[in-house]
């Protein structure tokens, strides 16, 4: 009787001991924070994409959804002490192209060593001239281009008679360069003129990295030791004047900026006002690329360019070319080029695609040189365009 009384004692404790723990777990899971649903913060509004256009984004009204739980009233927070910006010191602009050549080999050298091993052939018959040909236009190049690349590489060949490696590797270099051109004045005029900065504008679509490439042309000059201004005439979206900012803080270049919607010419006019006032050498106008209708566009970067000739003239209008777009963005520049005087081309993201032929292209296309290159996203991945880097890069 005894021991049976000692066993229920036990068995009661212990079921109590084992209850009273999971008592304990239970709560503890509930506990707030954890699993429950925090209250949404609703009141910071996300940045658009940099693509987003406003028409978009006036149509996003911030208001808390109708499900989220009601936002718990918190101490508005004391704003922090303003941050002195740290002023970058950037690297000069001379040398970068070979600084960022392995960039350009990894997306180049397939076309270089394809090639290189069809002009190699024991016996050049005619499929492989043909197959030369397709590789040069697979890569952008261009079909005039292309042919007479091949055409030019057959007459020396057949001069040449018997071939080696190297004897094979200087004629296609050699061919390249003459069709990239390798004597072209490529220099983005960014010297003053007397009392007046010299005026860049940065012309093209959306996202070809415009502003990116403003930012970086910026950063270049000051690490050449010149002073900059910078004009955010795309005041299409708040962004892209954000953005700009952003940039030109980084080196302490002032930015001229209005509120979104603003007037861009008058952005531009005052940009070029504040270089004159400033007496800085460049005054960098980043602007807005929409393609909705022709007319609109040329107008607007028409009465841009003008709106700023009141004040000095532009030296450089510098369209901003995607190199992965191709023929697209080939159409798209031709635009461009019909609506303002292009001086000179700036192609981007030449670090993303093996087609680096565009370059023979767009410059036969449009008349003008590519004077610099995006060759990545970092800050100082902007590069003078040398004709012999390149072509080296891509013949490995
Ligand atoms: N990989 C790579 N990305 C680039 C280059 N230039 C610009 N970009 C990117 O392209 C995107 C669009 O650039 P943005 O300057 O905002 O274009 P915008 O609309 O013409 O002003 C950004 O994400 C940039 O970082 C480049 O040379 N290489
Ligand atoms: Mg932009």
């Amino acid at each position: 009787m005894d021991i049976t009384l000692l066993v229920s004692i036990i068995v009661v404790v212990a079921l109590l001991v084992v209850g009273g723990f999971f008592l304990v777990r239970t709560r503890s899971s509930v506990t707030p924070g954890k699993e429950e649903t925090k209250p949404e913060v609703t009141d910071t509004p996300k940045a658009p994409a940099p693509e987003e256009d406003r028409e978009r984004d006036e149509g996003t009204v911030r208001t808390p959804p109708a499900h989220a739980p009601p936002v718990e009233e918190t101490e508005p927070e004391a704003p922090a002490a303003p941050v002195e910006p740290e002023i970058e010191t950037p690297p000069p602009s001379e040398g970068r192209m070979v600084r960022l050549r392995a960039r350009l080999a990894r997306s180049q050298s397939s076309l270089g060593q394809g090639l290189l091993n069809l002009l190699s052939a024991k016996n050049l018959d005619e499929d492989t001239w043909e197959e030369i040909e397709d590789t040069l236009i697979t890569a952008d190049i261009g079909v005039t281009s292309a042919t007479q690349i091949v055409e030019n590489l057959r007459t020396r060949v057949k001069v040449l008679g018997t071939r080696d490696t190297e004897e094979v590797r200087g004629l296609l270099r050699n061919e390249l360069l003459e069709q990239i051109g390798a004597d072209t004045d490529r220099g983005v005029r960014t010297t003053p003129h007397g009392d007046r900065p010299a005026v860049v504008m940065v012309v093209g679509v959306n996202g070809t990295g415009k502003t990116t490439t403003t930012g970086k042309l910026a950063r270049a000059l000051v690490g050449d030791g010149r002073s900059v201004v910078l004009g955010a005439a795309d005041t299409f979206r708040a962004a892209a004047g954000e953005q700009l900012q952003t940039w030109g803080s980084r080196v302490g270049a002032p930015v001229v900026r209005k509120e979104e919607g603003a007037d861009p010419a008058s952005v531009a006019f005052d940009a070029v006002a504040r270089g004159i006032e400033d007496g800085v050498d460049t005054v960098i106008i980043d602007t807005a690329g929409r393609l909705h209708t022709k007319t609109g566009l040329m107008d607007e970067l028409g009465k841009v360019k003008r709106v700023v000739e009141k004040k000095s003239q532009v030296d450089e209008v510098l369209l901003v070319l995607d190199a992965t777009t191709g023929q697209n963005g080939l159409r798209q520049a031709r635009v461009f080029a019909e609506v303002v005087n292009v001086t000179g081309i700036a192609l981007t993201k030449l670090d993303g695609t093996a087609k680096g032929g565009i370059i023979v292209q767009v410059q036969r296309e449009l008349g003008v040189p590519v004077k610099l290159v995006g060759l990545g996203e970092g800050p100082d991945d902007l590069a003078p365009f040398d004709p012999e880097v390149f072509v080296d890069a891509i013949l490995g």
